[in-house]
């Protein structure tokens, strides 16, 4: 939809490297896709500097580019901004985005450490009494299928929840010359494959059950300790995990194992989920990512089995504003998706989910495995859950 007759809705986007070009595109697309109330305009790009800032909002579509992201706060054409910035630094420009009355988009995981989180949840309460809105990107909540396993659970249809067995696992560090980046620095990201990629599959978990995660027990391991300098010659150390392994309960409780790691060769983006219940299972896999298998246990043993869905029916979620059935989506429609919802909550004057209490949620369960496995695995309750 491309009328000018709808209020517009300013975007300044902080950050242009795979996450900024994720919702760049996601931003530039939205409006053709959804039926939204407003219409989105991609204002300005800010980045360290200014000369890149500049290259990167011309190649992305933005109006213009900035070295400093305090100049969106001022800027009159700056509803919104959106944050795909390192750990390190979302607590700031989400608390400061937030007071200067901008409503956010924070990149997962939500901060780099407990009481950073919990400084922008409470900001987030303390703006969304002044009606600004705040969301933290768990894009997958916003894959088809995964947002279908979430309903049928809700409905019933697997029952009781017994095991959840969760897995996010890629291979992109499997080589030991694979060069240091900010991801291998726990200053910058706050931990390695658990904050990146275990961070999606306890969300995922806690969205699609309807339940929390009330305790856990856990390993960690660096199996690379030094690597290359991508610019320079010699090696620096890893100072995050390869791989997070770890069990845990469910408030409703179920078992829950889950495993991350960006050394699981020949795993590209395998976000794995499956589920099973008194009822029936369900079971999804990222690289598969427009199907979702379900077994309803209730069903005539004689033909009872795991069925295949394909998630591209028009009644299924988001997929009715994409193509036809069959054509399936990718990795970029989720943070479409993800955008249309923040957009139109936001409009109708309601918070958008996954929510900064959302993501602080997460980051108890982050801080929790961190803590267990450095004490060989005792077993961690989550603080404020209820076992
Ligand atoms: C973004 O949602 C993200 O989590 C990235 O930060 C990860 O590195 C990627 O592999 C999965 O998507």
């Amino acid at each position: 939809m491309s009328s000018t007759s709808r209020p517009t809705f300013g975007i300044g986007l902080v950050g242009h490297a795979f996450m900024g070009r994720a919702h760049s595109h996601a931003w530039r697309s939205v409006d053709a896709i959804f039926e939204l109330p407003w219409q989105p305009v991609l204002s300005v790009l800010a980045g360290r500097d200014d000369g890149r800032a500049q290259a990167a909002a011309a190649r992305l579509g933005w109006g213009s580019g900035v070295g400093d992201w305090r100049q969106l706060l001022e800027r009159d054409d700056v509803d919104l901004i959106d944050i795909c910035t390192p750990g390190d630094s979302h607590a700031e420009i989400a608390v400061a985005a937030l007071e200067a009355g901008k409503h956010v988009l924070c990149e997962k995981p939500l901060a780099n450490t407990v009481a950073e989180a919990e400084a922008m949840a409470a900001a987030a309460e303390r703006a969304a009494g002044r009606g600004v809105r705040s969301m933290v990107g768990f894009s997958y909540r916003r894959v088809p299928a995964l947002a279908l396993a979430r309903n049928l659970v809700a409905q019933g249809r697997i029952g009781t929840v017994r095991h959840v067995r969760a897995q996010y696992l890629q291979d992109w560090l499997a080589d030991p010359q694979a060069p240091l980046s900010w991801r291998l620095d726990r200053r910058r990201a706050g931990s390695g494959a658990l904050g990146d990629i275990g961070a999606h599959i306890i969300d995922a978990t806690q969205f699609v059950t309807g339940e929390a995660v009330t305790g856990v027990s856990a390993l960690l391991d660096t199996f690379v300790t030094e690597r290359p300098h991508p610019d320079g010659p010699g090696t620096g150390p890893v100072t995050v995990d390869d791989a997070a392994l770890f069990h845990g309960r469910l408030s409703g409780g179920g078992l829950a194992s889950f495993e991350a790691s960006r050394v699981a060769a020949g795993r590209k983006n395998a976000l794995r989920l499956e589920l099973n219940g008194t009822r029936g299972s369900l079971a999804f896999d990222l690289e598969a990512m427009n199907v979702l298998w379900f077994h309803d246990h209730t069903e005539d043993s004689d033909t009872a089995g795991f069925r295949r869905i394909l998630v591209t029916e028009p009644q299924h979620p988001y997929a009715g504003a994409w193509w036809p059935p069959g054509h399936g989506l990718g990795y970029d429609h989720a943070f479409t998706n993800e955008i249309a919802d923040l957009v139109i909550s936001i409009a109708a004057g309601k918070d958008p989910e996954p929510t900064f209490a959302d993501g602080l949620a997460v980051q108890r369960v982050l801080a929790a495995v961190e803590a267990s496995a450095a004490d060989d695995g005792r077993w961690t309750a989550i603080p404020g859950v209820q076992p």
